[in-house]
């Protein structure tokens, strides 16, 4: 492989991490409110639907993963990005803004306490998530034929000064409806989840959780470290 070639590959992968696929869009179409104000509606019609770029799952090596996806057909389209064909209609892509339409919220529900979120404070938190270049990778495994969210898991990607300049990841807010349990669903988004953050180059990745889920944990390796605390404070 020629140099050049090397180093537009490297550009091009860490532009994915880096979401600047997102970021360079929402330039354009600043530069576009700008310059003629009366197509303001159309661009907001045209922002990116996706809370990260999906292309980032092309970097993903299935064959480091846990769990056999021989069956699993990786896919692209328009409405779901890269994403991933897991049979029986189900697909696991990127968290998309109209979301809040398919039972994102109420799903999160049965992991604790979402509050009456409207969907202008849905769309707003989404947009300032989306905005974090690089940190907020939710992923959903989505059924088609019921049109809901049946999963989640987002992966945090902490951007430091520490190891230098490392990044830590943090699994956080995996929940399956309790319709979806026993598909080994919140494997497969673990599966995925860990390999993101290897693929963002996280140096470790952390959770919380209850004890009776840390056996699941453990499978994809999470371990109590020694004379590690986790200290909580609420407010
Ligand atoms: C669990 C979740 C955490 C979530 C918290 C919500 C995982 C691995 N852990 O600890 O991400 O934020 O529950 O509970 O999903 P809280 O509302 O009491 O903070």
């Amino acid at each position: 492989m020629n140099c050049d070639k090397c180093e537009r590959d490297l550009i091009v992968e860490q532009d994915l991490v880096n979401n600047n696929h997102i970021m360079l869009k929402k330039q354009d179409q600043q530069d576009q409110q700008i310059q003629s104000p009366s197509i303001v509606n159309k661009v907001a019609q045209v922002r990116p639907p996706f809370l990260f770029d999906p292309s980032v799952f092309r970097l993903l090596n299935r064959k480091d993963m846990k769990l056999s996806y021989e069956t699993f057909e990786q896919m692209e389209n328009e409405q779901n990005g890269v994403h991933y064909n897991l049979g029986e209609g189900l697909i696991l892509r990127a968290l998309r803004r109209d979301d809040y339409f398919h039972g994102f919220l109420g799903l999160l529900s049965q992991l604790t306490v979402v509050g009456d979120v409207s969907q202008a404070e849905f769309e707003q938190r989404f947009d300032a998530m989306q905005s974090c270049a690089s940190t907020y990778f939710t992923m959903v495994i989505y059924d088609t034929v019921m049109d809901r969210v049946a999963a989640a898991l987002t992966v945090v990607h902490e951007q430091k000064f520490i190891r230098q300049c490392g990044a830590r990841g943090r699994i956080e807010d995996v929940v399956v409806d309790e319709k979806y349990r026993g598909k080994r669903l919140s494997k497969i988004l673990l599966d995925f989840g860990c390999q993101l953050a290897k693929v963002l180059g996280c140096y470790k990745l952390s959770l919380e959780c209850k004890d009776d889920l840390r056996a699941l944990y453990e499978q994809f390796e999470f371990r109590l470290e020694d004379k590690q605390n986790y200290l909580c404070r609420r407010f």
